[in-house]
């Protein structure tokens, strides 16, 4: 590799020869002096070239060049740079060897790097396809330009560390990280939302959650569990928070009472999440986002679904669904009303009716029509579903039954209840949800590395 110096650790340099590489983002090309800003994965310097148009003669008539030997080389490298500079499409990849000088009077950054050697790496085509005012999808057609601004990056350096945090989490408290396959027999969630593949002779269905291999874990004895990978799901919607394919946050733990021991570790994962986010980049979430990042404090607040559609309808919204269920308003409506009397910006809605949740959460004891399962919103907005799950296999199958569904389609999981399972319980959270509701970002097609929806398979 090149020692090449990201341009972040420049300010901690002495004045001195330095290599720095990544693309050209402007160059500003005037008769004596040249200019670049550089950008690299870790920002962005100004490097300056005294320009050199031409060599200097003796006699201008005959074109007698002043200069021989070295000095005449060194020259005609000067103006060979001149050259290359003024030829520079933005976004072209280049390396650059200079005199870094630290200059306070420098605008971006303080210091600037004097244009010694210059090459161009990879060349880019002047014309660029973007703009900063292009909308979201002709962005999202050029989203490796478009990933290349300091925003969209930092979304992705948010996310490591986001992830990296809950991961630290489960690992020091002894989970055990799997990976389900994607390629199912069956449905796990609702049949309507599902992706159909041809499998040889027969037939396969993508994941849309890896929902019964983490309730398997729970029979095969891991005790806690956790995964994030990729769920799908055959939405034809196109709404700002659907995609068909989307990153799935799942955990699952036995021995649990209720849910509420799964509600207090998605509060301590989140908690270890957003500490980690605000200390390592609280300052540049500000800057680029003008969003400031709250730490949530615990416990979160915890509304029961039917006690928050009365205060969403005192709010004089009637949610206009049949089927009980809350509907994107009521979500804001409830958050609003928790963002101004708790002053929080997360809110479990919990006990949902047994006539909207799937057949695998365990029901009251004593009142069969709700379930010990919970919603979690944040800013508005659903970012996750969990519950305690039905363990009991007489009841499980009840409930399948219940719901019309023949137990025969549910194949090989109800067996994972004939031979011992503890209690258990989990969630599952859609982690570009998550991203965008931090950021505020109106759609999940901003912080989803490559979106994936009904008219979209590229890039
Ligand atoms: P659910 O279907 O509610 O529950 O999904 C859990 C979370 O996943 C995210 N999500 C999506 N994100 C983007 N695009 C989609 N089409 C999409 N669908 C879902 C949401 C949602 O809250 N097995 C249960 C979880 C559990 O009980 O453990 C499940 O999948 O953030």
């Amino acid at each position: 590799m090149t020692s090449r110096v990201l341009i972040k650790d420049l300010s901690a340099l002495a004045d001195g020869p330095v290599t720095v590489s990544g693309w050209v983002d402007t160059v500003r090309d005037q008769k004596k002096v040249q200019f670049i800003v550089l950008r690299d994965e870790s920002g962005a310097a100004q490097l300056v070239n005294p320009a050199l148009r031409a060599l200097p003669v003796t006699d201008a008539e005959a074109g007698t060049v002043a200069l021989e030997g070295e000095e005449l080389a060194a020259a005609e490298a000067r103006l060979a740079t001149t050259e290359a500079i003024s030829d520079l499409a933005n976004g072209s990849f280049i390396t650059v060897t200079g005199q870094l000088k630290q200059d306070e009077r420098v605008k971006l950054g303080g210091l600037e790097v004097k244009i010694e050697s210059l090459t161009v790496v990879s060349e880019a085509i002047a014309e660029t396809p973007i703009a900063t005012d292009s909308g979201l999808d002709k962005r999202m057609d050029w989203r490796f330009l478009d990933l290349r601004h300091p925003k969209q990056n930092l979304i992705f350096k948010i996310q490591t560390t986001f992830l990296h945090a809950m991961r630290e989490y489960w690992v020091d408290n002894d989970f055990i990280e799997i990976q389900t396959p994607k390629l199912m027999a069956s449905a796990s969630e609702s049949r309507a939302e599902l992706f159909e593949v041809e499998y040889f002779e027969g037939k396969a269905y993508l994941a849309q959650s890896p929902q019964f291999y983490k309730q398997m874990a729970q029979s095969a004895g891991f005790g806690k569990i956790f995964e994030v990978g990729p769920a799908f799901r055959a939405d034809h919607s196109f709404t700002s928070r659907h995609a068909t394919e989307f990153t799935s946050v799942d955990t699952e733990i036995s021995w649990i009472d209720s849910h509420e021991d799964v509600m207090n570790l998605h509060e301590e994962l989140l908690v270890a999440g957003f500490t980690a986010v605000k200390a390592k980049h609280g300052d540049a979430i500000k800057e680029l986002f003008d969003v400031e990042i709250t730490v949530p404090s615990r416990p979160f607040p915890r509304i029961p679904l039917a006690e928050a559609k009365q205060i969403v309808a005192e709010r004089g919204y009637e949610i206009p669904r049949a089927d009980d269920d809350m509907d994107p308003e009521g979500e804001r409506q409830i958050s609003a009303y928790v963002a101004e009397k708790l002053g929080h910006e997360f809110v479990f809605i919990t006990d949902y009716a047994s006539s909207i949740r799937p057949f695998y959460h365990m029901r009251h004891e004593g009142d069969p029509s709700l379930t010990n399962s919970y919603d979690l919103l944040f800013n508005g907005t659903e970012i996750s579903t969990g519950a305690q799950r039905e363990h009991r296999i007489d009841v499980l199958v009840a409930q399948a039954e219940d719901k019309g569904m023949d137990p025969e389609e549910l194949g090989t999981y109800l067996d994972f209840f004939r031979y011992g399972v503890p209690p258990h319980g989990g969630f599952g959270m859609g982690l570009a949800r998550v991203l965008m509701l931090m950021l505020h970002q109106a759609s999940i097609r901003e912080v989803t590395y490559l979106f994936r929806g009904p008219t979209r398979l590229e890039p």
